[in-house]
C-alpha cells in the first residue's frame, strides 16, 4: 500500500481508510477510482484486497475451449467471431466433431472444457443434452462449462419453454456451470447501440439468477472499452454486485477489454494498458462479494495478464487451446499456453501457482494422475 499522503492528495484519503477496514465502497468512489490518473496508488488498494483475499496464491487451470458453431443470429457490432448462416467463414461442428476434439486431448489432464457457440437459428436442446452426456461418457472427470445465459435464453425461445426448464435439462445431462460470457455491459443505452437484437442486460441477470437458484454456478464478465461510460462500468458492477448479494452464484469476474478489428464498432481505438489495469483493479475493489478476478491473457495479452495479478487479479484462467472469439477480433495473444508456461508466468510475478477446476476447487496431483481434492464425478 503506498502511504496515506498519497490518497490524500488525490482526495481518495476516506477510500483508503475504507479499503483498510473492508468496507463496502459506493459507486461515486468506484467512479473516482475509475478516474483516478495515478494508476499504482488504484493498483496497490487492489492489490491489497487480493492478497488480504488469497494470499501469494495465483489460480490457473488447464482447460479446453470448444466453439460449437459461429453461425448466430445475433448481429452484435462489437462480434467478429460470428457469421449469418450461409455467409463465408461460417462454420457449424456435428456432435461427432466435437467429440473428436475432445478425444483429441484426452492424454491432457484437462479438468475444465468451456463450450460455447453463437445463437444458431436451429441448433436444437436435445443435441447439447446429447453432446453433454457423450463428453461425460469419454471423459468422465472433466467439468462443463458450456452456454452462455445469452444461449440459454435462445435455447428457451427455439424450443418454446422456459429459461429455467433449459437449464434444468442441461443440468440433468451433466452441465456443472455457466460461463460469464453475454453480458457485455448491461446499460440499455449500450445495448440499442452495439447489440440491440441480443438478451437485454435486465435478461442475463434473470437467467444468471435462475442458474443460482438451482445450484448451477456461473461466471460473469463485462466487455469495455468501446462506447461506454465510466459511469455505464460502474453500474455493471453494482448490478453483478447485488445479485451477488442475494444468490452467491458468482465464482469469478472477467474483464473483457474490447478488441476493435474486423467489428463494425465505429470509431473504436481499442483499449490502453493503464485503462485495462485500472478497471481490472477497480472491479476487485468494487466487487467485494465475488471470490475471483480473472486476467483473461487471452484478451489482455500473457504479458499484462502477468501484470494484472500486481492490480487485484488472482486468476490467469487457463491453458485454453483454440480461442476463436478474441482472436478473430484482433487479439494478438498466443492460442494456448502449457501448464509450465502458466506456472513459470506466475511464478516470475513473485506468486504461488495453484491449479484448479471450473470452481476454483485445488486439484491435487497425485502420481502424475490429476485428482480432484473433492467432488470428483
Ligand atoms: O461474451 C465478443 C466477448 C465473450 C469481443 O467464464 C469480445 O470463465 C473482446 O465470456 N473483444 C466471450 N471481447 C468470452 C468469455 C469468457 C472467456 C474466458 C473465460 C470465461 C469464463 C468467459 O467475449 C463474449 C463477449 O463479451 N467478446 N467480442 C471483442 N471484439
Amino acid at each position: 500500500m503506498l502511504p496515506p499522503s498519497v490518497y490524500e492528495r488525490l482526495g481518495l484519503a476516506r477510500v483508503r481508510e475504507k479499503v483498510l477496514a473492508g468496507e463496502r465502497l459506493n459507486l461515486e468512489e468506484g467512479l473516482r477510482l475509475l478516474d483516478c490518473p495515478d494508476l499504482l496508488a488504484v493498483g496497490a488498494l487492489a492489490h491489497h484486497v487480493r492478497t488480504r483475499l488469497h494470499g501469494p496464491t495465483t489460480y490457473y487451470v488447464v482447460n479446453q475451449h470448444i466453439n460449437y458453431s459461429n453461425v448466430c443470429v445475433n448481429g452484435c457490432r462489437f462480434c467478429a467471431f460470428a457469421r449469418e448462416r450461409g455467409r463465408p467463414g461460417a462454420f457449424e461442428l456435428s456432435v461427432e466433431e466435437i467429440l473428436q476434439k475432445v478425444r483429441e486431448r484426452l492424454h491432457d489432464p484437462i479438468t475444465e472444457i468451456h463450450i460455447v457457440g453463437g445463437c444458431h437459428p436451429d441448433l436444437r436442446l436435445e443435441t447439447f443434452e446429447r453432446l453433454l452426456r457423450e463428453i461425460r461418457r469419454i471423459r468422465p472427470g472433466v467439468r462443463l462449462k458450456a452456454f452462455t445465459a445469452v444461449e440459454i435464453d435462445h435455447f428457451a425461445r427455439l424450443e418454446g419453454i422456459s429459461t429455467r426448464a433449459v437449464l434444468q435439462r442441461l443440468q440433468a445431462a451433466g452441465l456443472d456451470m455457466l460461463p460469464g460470457g453475454g453480458a457485455e455491459v448491461f446499460s440499455p443505452r449500450i445495448r440499442r447501440l452495439l447489440c440491440p437484437d441480443k438478451l437485454s442486460g435486465d435478461g442475463w441477470l434473470r437467467v444468471v439468477r435462475e442458474a443460482h437458484e438451482l445450484g448451477i454456478k456461473t461466471n460473469a464478465t463485462m466487455l469495455f472499452g468501446h462506447k461506454e461510460t465510466l459511469e455505464e462500468r460502474l453500474e455493471h458492477l453494482d448490478a453483478l454486485r447485488r445479485l451477488q448479494d442475494e444468490t452467491d452464484g458468482f465464482v469469478c469476474f472477467i474483464p473483457l477489454p474490447f478488441q476493435p478489428h474486423n467489428t463494425k464498432v465505429e470509431d473504436a481505438r481499442g483499449t490502453t494498458g493503464v485503462e485495462e489495469l485500472r478497471t481490472i483493479a477497480v472491479s476487485r475493489l468494487m466487487l467485494d462479494n465475488i471470490p475471483h478476478i480473472k486476467a483473461y491473457w487471452v484478451m489482455l495479452t500473457v504479458k499484462l495478464a502477468q501484470v494484472a495479478l500486481h492490480f487485484g487479479a488472482d486468476d490467469l484462467d487457463g491453458t485454453v487451446v483454440e480461442e476463436k472469439i478474441g482472436h478473430m477480433a484482433g487479439a494478438e495473444s498466443e492460442q494456448a499456453l502449457t501448464r509450465t508456461e502458466l506456472e513459470r508466468l506466475i511464478r516470475e510475478a513473485g506468486f504461488e501457482p495453484v491449479e484448479r477446476d471450473c470452481f476454483f476447487e485445488k486439484v491435487q496431483k497425485v502420481q502424475g494422475e490429476m485428482l480432484k481434492a473433492k467432488g470428483q464425478r
